[in-house]
């Protein structure tokens, strides 16, 4: 804890509310005393501060909101040597930034192959044609007169942590699994637009093709279309941002992110699938013997623990530390987090809180009192189907070290005594 005989307290030291924290740890014998002991001789508790003398800005300085100046460093980052150019390219969704199991807009992280489009609302149209019995043409304003539901699904890509298949690289949860992010839709059951249309009897598959400059296509089992799929327009109560799709995107639950096409103008019915570049030469998983899996549209069970992590060290000392992650599976909702300290050796099951959606991310909590040892962190998920989420080793020999996508192995956090964390590997 902070060193009660510094003259000059840290603000982040003194806080209000890291002394409401302490008081509320009932256990936290050390932390409280801290706590006390600020609060007598701090200048930031006796003494009135600038923000407490003075008028703050009114109302309509800022008419659409933005975060407060002082968390300027949560933001999307990239990785630039990942791809040659940031036109067909991919941002990061800062996780160990993040609590609760929503991603707010503006960080979600983007993935596009040719640009944001950009597409005034008025302009867009939504083809269905191929094996239907009437061709349509929908507007924005069509759409939205059909009835509409609310869902909150995690989006990932494939190849989320596909840098990490061969062992331990990237130094950040935010670089090893923020290909991720989990918002609100509100949109319209696909089903009832290939209801409108009327799909011929050899009807078993959906080309679902994007307006952007990538034009990207990926065809989908019609069972899905007509399960849980979604055609989108507003994420988290506002209209999609024009990186994530706007003004319509397709929702594909709990399957692969590259499914879910953005700026979608196009849905052709089919009698088999079309094999596109997005699900022959990519997304496809290369196997140890030189095949390649193809098909492999769910996102399996998988966690991480976003806090303590790499761009999240412990820096308080030793005393209560709150652990926290992220779980998620595409088979449906989470059942299960355990969370070792020790590398694998031994396991305690964590703390899940807050709503349990199916094809939603899950958070978890394990609070525990650290004693400044090293530690060895791990979390291990398990769905409702009864998945558990497997070690990179056992990942490995089911599928050889080609793979680049589906990656959901257990990630290893190192905490060294000063309480900075580190990638490492040791299972
Ligand atoms: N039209 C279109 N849709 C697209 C893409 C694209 O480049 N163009 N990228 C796909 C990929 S690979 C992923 S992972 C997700 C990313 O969605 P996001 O940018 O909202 O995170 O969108 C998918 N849909
Ligand atoms: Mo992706």
């Amino acid at each position: 804890m902070v060193d009660i005989t510094d003259p000059k307290p840290t603000k982040k030291a003194a806080s209000r509310r890291d002394f409401l924290k302490a008081g509320l740890l009932g256990g936290a014998a050390v932390a409280a005393s801290a706590g006390a002991a600020r609060a007598a001789g701090d200048p930031l508790i006796t003494e009135i501060q600038d923000w407490n003398r003075y008028l703050g800005e009114g109302v309509d300085v800022a008419p659409y909101g933005k975060p407060s100046e002082f968390e300027a460093n949560v933001v999307r980052r990239n990785v630039p040597w990942l791809t040659a150019d940031p036109v067909s390219s991919i941002n990061f969704t800062p996780l160990h930034e993040l609590d609760g199991i929503i991603t707010p807009n503006g960080l979600c992280f983007e993935r596009h192959h040719g640009g944001t489009a950009i597409i005034n609302p008025a302009d867009h149209r939504l083809m269905i044609n191929g094996l239907v019995d009437t061709p349509l043409v929908f507007t924005m304003e069509d759409l939205k007169r059909f009835p509409r539901e609310n869902r909150v699904y995690f989006l990932e890509c494939a190849a989320n942590g596909g840098m990490e298949w061969r062992g331990a690289q990237l130094n950040g949860c935010q670089f090893t699994h923020g290909m991720i992010h989990c918002v609100v839709y509100t949109g319209v059951p696909l089903r009832y637009l290939l209801e409108e249309a009327g799909v011929k009897t050899n009807g078993k598959w959906l080309l679902a093709e994007g307006a952007d400059a990538s034009a990207m296509t990926r065809s989908i089992p019609m069972e899905k279309a007509l399960d849980d799929c979604l055609v989108a327009f507003k994420m988290n109560g506002e209209a999609l941002r024009p990186e994530q799709g706007y003004p319509l995107r397709l929702c594909v639950p709990g399957w692969e992110g590259n499914m879910w096409v953005k700026w979608l103008r196009r849905l052709e019915v089919g009698d088999e699938p079309w094999a596109q570049r997005e699900e022959t030469s990519k997304y496809t998983d290369l196997l140890a013997d030189g095949k390649a899996r193809r098909h492999t549209w769910v996102m399996d069970v998988k966690s991480v623990i976003t806090s303590p992590s790499p761009q999240a060290p412990v820096t308080h000392g030793k005393g209560p530390l709150v652990i926290t992650g992220l779980a998620w599976s595409g088979n449906g909702t989470i059942k299960r987090v355990d969370v070792t300290l020790d590398g694998g050796r031994t396991w305690q099951t964590a703390r899940l809180d807050g709503p349990s959606l199916p094809k939603a991310l899950h958070r978890f909590y394990l609070d525990i009192n650290w004693d400044g040892s090293e530690l060895l962190l791990q979390s291990r998920a398990m769905d409702d189907q009864g998945l558990v989420q497997p070690t990179k080793n056992e990942l490995r020999l089911a599928r050889g070290e080609n793979s680049i996508y589906h990656n959901n192995g257990i990630q290893t956090w190192h905490v060294n005594n000063d309480g900075v964390v580190e990638n490492v590997e040791v299972s």
